[in-house]
């Protein structure tokens, strides 16, 4: 008899995204939330070249340089587009600006008249824009190197399209879906189909994935997010998938909290991020095996470092890392972080003998 072959099974070019053909991975792929940014000197030198925040977003060499940063520092299995969620509102006319140590700053929509002025007619140059940044990033990235496409949920987004600026409440936001309900629902609409030609020119440009940030999920009683956070993700992730089948889609409802399941269920994401405060053995057995979870390291342990870390580590992979799973943080990289402790964390994900 000859000798049986054992044929292994085509493996992806690029690791990560085995993760959503059910495979779990170990060690787990990882990157993190904001892994361009502050925190890096390269960035910050790239940055003050670039002049304005915006500048930086919409200039496609500087913004794929400041994307291959981390990749080229610590090799992450993803590299994330660096552009931000408040480029569709600047896309819709509604000029943003970014005021240096305050944040964004927008002219508020004060009521159902600002939003039907929102157009899609000059966003055109934006979207292709970061389309190019993507296109040089395919070319720039190593080939095992996931490229993740981004865009702000439409409730997340609309926060700031109202409120004018962040705020740790969103009233604005909630007060107006009270308020006038029928408008909140234009703005969504508006949203929804801003975003997936955000998303269509990422994809079609190169992303391999995307991830859609809810960063202020939280924020709303049930119904309410049944309306303004489940209602438009799904409708988004439904157009995504019927012109794009095959590329997974990341849903990150931060703050969700009991929310959290039905958002994974509800939304035909493929993958949900979760939040530090996201209970892990919770949110694994009340899932199928097929949904991939992301997550969730608290970004203020990656400033802390050493054998506190390395004990949430292991809790996260021993919990999440039997099934589909990708490492990552529960929120964004904080600008006080030491590259040295990232560089760390991505050693110790990678280590086989974490676990024994
Ligand atoms: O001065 C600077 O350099 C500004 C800091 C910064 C950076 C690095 C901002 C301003 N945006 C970004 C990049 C960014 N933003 C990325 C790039 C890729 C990466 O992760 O490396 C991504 C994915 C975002 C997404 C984003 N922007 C979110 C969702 C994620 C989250 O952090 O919750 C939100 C809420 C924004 C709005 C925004 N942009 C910038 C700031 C400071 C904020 C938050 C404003 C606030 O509410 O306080």
């Amino acid at each position: 008899m000859p000798a049986t072959k054992t044929t292994l099974k085509p493996k992806r070019a690029r690791r990560l995204l085995s993760v959503f053909d059910g495979e779990a991975l170990s060690p787990p792929p990882v990157w993190l939330m904001r892994q361009a940014g502050r925190y890096l000197p390269e960035y910050r030198a790239t940055r003050a070249k670039a002049g304005g925040f915006l500048d930086l977003c919409y200039n496609p060499a500087m913004a794929a340089e400041v994307t291959l940063q981390p990749i080229r520092r610590f090799g992450f299995d993803a590299a994330i587009l660096f552009s931000d969620i408040l480029v569709v509102p600047d896309a819709l006319g509604q000029k943003v600006s970014f005021v240096e140590g305050e944040g964004p700053r927008l002219v508020p929509l004060a009521d159902g008249i600002a939003i039907a002025k929102l157009s899609l007619a000059g966003a055109d140059k934006i979207f292709a824009t970061v389309a190019e940044t993507v296109q040089r990033l395919r070319q720039d990235l190593p080939a095992e190197t996931a490229l993740i496409g981004f865009c702000g949920a439409p409730w997340t987004v609309a926060t700031y399209m109202i409120g004018g600026q962040g705020s740790s409440d969103q009233a604005a936001a909630r007060g107006m879906a009270y308020r006038d309900p029928a408008a909140f629902q234009a703005l969504m609409d508006v949203l929804v189909a801003a975003s997936v030609t955000y998303l269509d020119g990422q994809v079609r440009a190169g992303a391999d994935l995307l991830q859609i940030f809810d960063s202020w999920a939280g924020s709303l009683p049930e119904d309410q997010f049944d309306r303004w956070v489940i209602a438009p993700t799904k409708a988004l992730v439904a157009e995504m998938k019927r012109r794009h089948p095959d590329v997974p889609i990341i849903g990150f409802p931060r703050g969700a909290g009991v929310h959290g399941v039905r958002f994974a269920r509800e939304t035909g994401v493929d993958a949900v991020g979760c939040d530090t405060a996201m209970p892990l053995s919770q949110i694994r057995s009340s899932l199928s095996g097929k949904t991939v979870v992301q997550g969730n390291l608290d970004p203020l342990l990656l400033v802390a470092g050493g054998e506190r870390m390395r004990t949430q580590v292991r809790r996260i992979v021993e919990t999440l890392g039997v099934n589909p799973f990708i490492f990552n943080l529960g929120h964004g990289i904080v600008p006080h972080t030491p590259p040295e402790h990232v560089a760390a964390l991505v050693e110790m994900v990678r280590d086989k003998s974490l676990l024994g």
